[in-house]
C-alpha cells in the first residue's frame, strides 16, 4: 500500500481546480448537484465485534447528521440502514442479513430521518451488482491528543483495501476505497463527501469512529424517541407485563427490573459486577425500599445454571423472580436480537431498575425509561461490585 499523505486544505484545492471535479465555489454547479433527481445514498458499517446496542448509537449519530444536512438544504441524501448480520453475540440466525423493521418501526424512524432499507435499495436498481463510488475506510489517529490538544481532523491516506464484509453481501462493490485517518464528529464526514461532488453512493467502513455532534441535546433525544421498537415486539412483552406482572399501565409497580450482564462481563470485569450472592444482596436492600413491591425481573445473558442459582437464593427470601423464556418458535421468529428487546421493553416499565455498569444494553433500557417518564432515581441504578470502589452512574436526563 502507497500511503500517500494529503493535507486537508491541499485536497480541497485540489478539487476547486481539477476538471474531473465539481467547483463547489460556483452556485450553478452547486445547483446541479443538489437537483439531481436521484437519491444519493450513504451506507456505512461497523467495526464486528461491536454488538447490538453499540450499533444503535452509531445509527443515531449518522441519523443526526443526515436529518441536520437536510434541514440546511441538503435533501438529497438517504442513510441505509446496514442490515443486521453476524453479530458476534447472537448464536441464532447469524448468517442472513436481518432488516431493520425486524426490530424497529421503520415509519418511526422515518419520521425523524429519510433512511432506507438495504432491500429497498437493491429492489430500486436493475443491475446485477451494487457498486459504491467511494468508500471511506475510517481509522483513528494514533494519539488523539497530539500536541496536548483534541483536533477535528482527517487526513486521506490513500488507496487500500476493504477487510470488511459488505454485511455478507456477495453483489456489492466499491469502484474506489480510500483509507482515512479521522478524528471528529459525524457532521465533519460532509467534508469527505464533498471531495467526490458527482458521487451517489458513499459508504464508511468502521461507522463507530465519527462522534455524535450533539450528545444528549433535544435533538439526540427527538432521534432516539423514533426508535420505536417493532409493533410484534412490543406486543409480547406488554402481554408478559400483563400477565406475569400484574401491570397494564406504562409506569408499572409491581415489579422491579435488574439487566444481569454476566458472559464476558463476569469472566473480564470481576471490578465492575458482583458475585451471584452479591447480586442477592443488592436486589434484596432495593426491595426493603418498596415494600409493596414482592416481583423482579431479570434481564440476562446468564446460563441457565446461574440464573437458577440466583433464582433460588431470592426466592428464599420470599420474593417472585421471573426471567423472559422464549418459545423455539419466538426465536425462530425474532432472533437473539428481538428476544433481548422484549427483555429490554421489560425492564424499562418496571418501578425501579438497576443495570449493569457500562453496558450499553443497561443505557438503552435507561434511554427508554427517561422517555416514559420516570424519575431518574428509579433508573440510574447499578450493580456493584462485591468489594471496592462503586462509581456511580451518569445520569443522561431526557430533553424534550
Ligand atoms: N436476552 C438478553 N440478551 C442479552 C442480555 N444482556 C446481553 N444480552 C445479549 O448480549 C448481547 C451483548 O450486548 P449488547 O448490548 O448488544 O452488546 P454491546 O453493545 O457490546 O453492549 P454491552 O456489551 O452490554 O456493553 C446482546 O445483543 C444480547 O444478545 C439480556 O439481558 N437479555
Ligand atoms: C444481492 O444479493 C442478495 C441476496 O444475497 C439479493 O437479495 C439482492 O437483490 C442482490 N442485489 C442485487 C443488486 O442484485
Amino acid at each position: 500500500m502507497i500511503v500517500i499523505t494529503i493535507l486537508v486544505n491541499l485536497v480541497i484545492a485540489a478539487a476547486g481546480t481539477n476538471s474531473e471535479y465539481c467547483d463547489a465555489s460556483t452556485k450553478s454547479c452547486e445547483n446541479e448537484i443538489e437537483t439531481a433527481d436521484s437519491k444519493k445514498l450513504i451506507f456505512y458499517d461497523v467495526n464486528p465485534p461491536e454488538g447490538f446496542n453499540l450499533r444503535r448509537d452509531v445509527y443515531m449519530r449518522f441519523a443526526i447528521m443526515i436529518s441536520e444536512a437536510q434541514k440546511r438544504g441538503k435533501s438529497n441524501w438517504e442513510l441505509v440502514l446496514p442490515p443486521w448480520y453476524n453479530l458476534y453475540h447472537w448464536k441464532t440466525d447469524r448468517r442472513t442479513q436481518t432488516p431493520w423493521s425486524q426490530f424497529f418501526d421503520l415509519k418511526a424512524l422515518q419520521s425523524f430521518a429519510p433512511v432506507v432499507e438495504m432491500h429497498e435499495v437493491f429492489s430500486r436498481s436493475k443491475k446485477k451488482t451494487l457498486e459504491i463510488d467511494t468508500l471511506y475506510v475510517l481509522e483513528n489517529f494514533e494519539d488523539a491528543f497530539e500536541n496536548g490538544v483534541f483536533e477535528e481532523k482527517w487526513e486521506v491516506l490513500g488507496e487500500c483495501s476493504y477487510d470488511g464484509q459488505f454485511w455478507g453481501y456477495k453483489n456489492i462493490t466499491a469502484k474506489e476505497v480510500l483509507c482515512v485517518k479521522f478524528q471528529g464528529k459525524n457532521s465533519k464526514l460532509w467534508e469527505l463527501v464533498s471531495l467526490h461532488p458527482h458521487n451517489t453512493k458513499i459508504m464508511f467502513a468502521h461507522g463507530e469512529i465519527p462522534l455524535h455532534d450533539t450528545y444528549g441535546t433535544k435533538t439526540y433525544w427527538d432521534c432516539r424517541k423514533s426508535m420505536k421498537f417493532n409493533s410484534n415486539l412490543v406486543k409480547i412483552a406488554k402481554k408478559y407485563i400483563s400477565k406475569y406482572l400484574n401491570c397494564d399501565s406504562d409506569q408499572c409497580k409491581t415489579y422491579l427490573s435488574v439487566h444481569w450482564r454476566r458472559q464476558d462481563f463476569a469472566r473480564s470485569r470481576g471490578n465492575d459486577v458482583p458475585s451471584i450472592t452479591g447480586t442477592v444482596k443488592q436486589i434484596h436492600k432495593a426491595l426493603k425500599k418498596l415494600p409493596n413491591t414482592k416481583k423482579v425481573f431479570i434481564a440476562t445473558d446468564a446460563s441457565m445454571s446461574e440464573l437458577n442459582n440466583l433464582e433460588k437464593e431470592l426466592s428464599s427470601l420470599g420474593y417472585e423472580i421471573h426471567f423472559f423464556l422464549p418459545s423455539s418458535k419466538m426465536i425462530e421468529e425474532f432472533g437473539d436480537g428481538g428476544i433481548a428487546i422484549i427483555d429490554q421493553i421489560i425492564c424499562s416499565h418496571a418501578v425501579h431498575f438497576i443495570g449493569t455498569h457500562e453496558s450499553t444494553f443497561t443505557f438503552r433500557i435507561q434511554e427508554e425509561r427517561e422517555i416514559l417518564g420516570f424519575d431518574s432515581s428509579t433508573t440510574f441504578n447499578r450493580l456493584c461490585p462485591d468489594t471496592g470502589r462503586c462509581e456511580r452512574m451518569s445520569k443522561w436526563t431526557i430533553v424534550n
